[in-house]
């Protein structure tokens, strides 16, 4: 049941698709034209297939508006081999603002990237073997795992399942390759061809962007219930049997709307682990046939699910598998975040895990992070495996190599010895200000200084060295699925969040609103009476977020 774009009413941007199925637009010619240092809106919407979004410096639009491209990397599992780590540091210094951000889904981006430096990006990219497409748009975005040298065997059968993923449900059209690979053509044969479909996706793509995710208990790094799709491993004698499949999550929701929220995935069943591709590509044509494609607010799969209801959706994925699931089998999630420090593997080698403050890889004065992780990446031959809570392993560590590692890291600052608060490591902020171009408040560039305040007041009421799961946004889209933490700030206009409580360590539980608005210079006063309260009513080792469940929203029920 393939949606005919002609038939309903519907969105601006399908109508779009239909009409460019290639998803070429126009990005040719203007980027063949040295005069634009901009593309039109509708190229801006093709363009976000092709991995870039069109932004402009939010810190200097007052003066107009300078146009500036973000480039977004897709890489399964977030596993770079050396030389692609290298090249990355290099694209970021050549053409983008000499700064890598790993994301909240194990990619890179590059901010900055002027119009006349953006196909050389995506062309480095692409030599490095690595690829931009699909990394944005209304397609299967890229694939997270838990980062799989933590896990043994099973964490190298989830990547390849997660490669396997990546590769079966990427678009096929050739405008990308054209278009960026093979020089700035005027006249692209995918044009010409304007009846290419997609076979997967068909002419109009997916109604909304699709994220899948493998978890592999008891660890929810990858907060499995905010995902499309998500691919829990079920392992026997230590091998990957088979995955139990959710479905329906997600995190975007618009202030004032409430019609939108954030929603936990669904367990629906158990598949054997060869029927992962099938059970993908069926998921994702549910999504394609009957998500929402009049309004892209309600187009997520999630509301699918929230609409027709999980027996309903169960047997539609039957139907289409061909047959039936088994029943969910039985899993603990016990915690989420990333670990830091050293840790030897089964083979002898180590990985060290390093927090990376907000997932920004950059150089200051005191901290010449980008140089040095380069420095080590380069010399020692190591891989970098991006974790989906913003921060990395260096992997491939021989026991000889690490007092290299070491000194290379201290020397430009940045050692590994030095330890991050349990708080901290445990915080996340999405990008936000000046790039995002939906920020209504800052985030990426505020929590680090609010977190110092965050440790003080903690150490203060007693409760130095508590890891709490403390995420902020600067608006509600969720990009640091803030709805998943213990406490979230989540934006809603320059200097005012809205604050929730509740979740909890495993990721199974979202939060829930405790202040509409805070003030910026509020929310530490608000945070330090709810950690007095925490401290004198906690039950023996209970966490802030149970605690939180359990007692303030009770009261706020009452
Ligand atoms: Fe996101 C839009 C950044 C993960 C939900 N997200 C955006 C845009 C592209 C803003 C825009 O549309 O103009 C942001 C670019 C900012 C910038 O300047 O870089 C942006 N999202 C990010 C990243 C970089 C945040 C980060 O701190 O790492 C993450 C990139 C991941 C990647 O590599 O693919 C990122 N975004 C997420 C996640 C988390 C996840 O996927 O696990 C979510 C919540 C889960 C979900 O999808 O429900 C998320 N982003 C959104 C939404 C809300 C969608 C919705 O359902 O309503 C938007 C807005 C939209 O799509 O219209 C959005
Ligand atoms: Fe931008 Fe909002 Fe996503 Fe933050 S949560 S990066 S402000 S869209």
């Amino acid at each position: 049941m393939e949606t005919n774009v002609a038939e309903a009413k519907v969105s601006p941007n399908e109508l779009l698709k239909a009409g460019c199925p290639t998803l070429a637009g126009t990005l040719a010619q203007t980027l063949a034209d040295e005069q634009a240092d901009h593309f039109s809106e509708e190229d801006a919407q093709f363009l976000k297939f092709h991995g870039c979004y069109q932004q402009d410096d939010r810190d200097v639009r007052k003066q107009g508006k300078k146009f500036i491209m973000m480039v977004r990397v897709r890489m399964p599992g977030g596993v770079l081999k050396p030389a692609q780590y290298v090249a990355m540091d290099r694209l970021a210094s050549e053409y983008g603002n000499d700064t890598l951000r790993v994301t909240s889904r194990q990619g890179i981006q590059f901010h900055g990237v002027l119009k006349s430096g953006l196909a050389r990006t995506i062309r480095g990219i692409n030599e490095a073997l690595l690829t931009t497409l699909a990394a944005c748009g209304d397609v299967v975005r890229n694939v997270v795992t838990p980062p799989p040298v933590l896990h043994g065997l099973a964490g190298q059968q989830v990547l390849a399942d997660a490669r396997l993923l990546s590769q079966s449900l990427l678009p096929q059209t050739p405008a990308y390759h054209e278009i960026w690979l093979n020089g700035e053509r005027l006249k692209l044969e995918s044009e010409v061809a304007g009846d290419f479909v997609d076979p997967l996706y068909g002419k109009t793509y997916l109604p909304r962007k699709f994220k899948i995710s493998f978890a592999i208990p008891p660890v929810n790094d990858v907060d499995i219930f905010a995902q499309c799709l998500g691919f829990i491993a079920i392992q026997e004698d230590g091998q990957v049997a088979g995955y139990n499949v959710v479905a329906g999550g997600g995190m975007g929701r618009s202030h004032g709307n409430q019609q939108t929220f954030p929603r936990l995935g669904d367990l629906i069943g158990y598949i054997p682990r060869g029927a992962v591709e099938a059970a993908a590509r069926a998921v994702v044509g549910i999504h394609r046939d009957y998500g929402d494609r009049a309004n892209r607010k309600h187009a997520r799969l999630k509301y699918v699910l929230a609409d027709r209801g999980v027996d309903w959706f169960r047997a539609e994925l039957e139907q289409r598998l061909g047959f039936k699931l088994e029943a969910a089998r039985p899993f603990v999630f016990t915690r989420q975040g990333d670990w830091y420090g050293w840790r030897q593997l089964a083979d002898g080698t180590w990985v060290l895990g390093m927090f990376i403050e907000t997932g920004r890889i950059r150089d200051t004065e005191s901290r010449r992070l980008k140089t040095a992780l380069r420095r080590v990446v380069e010399e020692l031959g190591l891989e970098v495996h991006l974790t989906p809570a913003n921060n990395l392993l260096l992997v491939g560590i021989q026991e000889g190599q690490r007092a290299e590692v070491t000194r290379i890291l201290a020397e430009h600052g940045a050692d590994p010895g030095r330890a991050v608060s349990a708080v901290r490591g445990a915080s996340m902020a999405c990008v936000a200000l000046p790039t995002c171009g939906l920020a209504l408040a800052e985030a990426e560039r505020y929590l680090p200084n609010l977190m110092t305040e965050i440790e003080q007041a903690l150490q203060e009421t007693g409760l130095g060295g508590e890891e709490i799961i403390i995420r902020m946004t600067g608006c509600p889209n969720g990009c640091a699925r803030p709805y998943m933490a213990e406490i979230a700030l989540v934006g809603k206009a320059p200097g005012r969040y809205q604050l929730f409580v509740g979740g909890n360590a495993a990721g199974t539980r979202l939060n829930r609103v405790y202040k509409e608005t805070v003030k910026e210079g509020e929310i530490i006063g608000e945070l330090r009476a709810l950690f007095e309260r925490f401290r004198r009513e906690r039950v023996a080792h209970e966490r802030f977020g149970d605690w939180a469940a359990r007692v303030l929203w009770l009261e706020a029920a009452a």
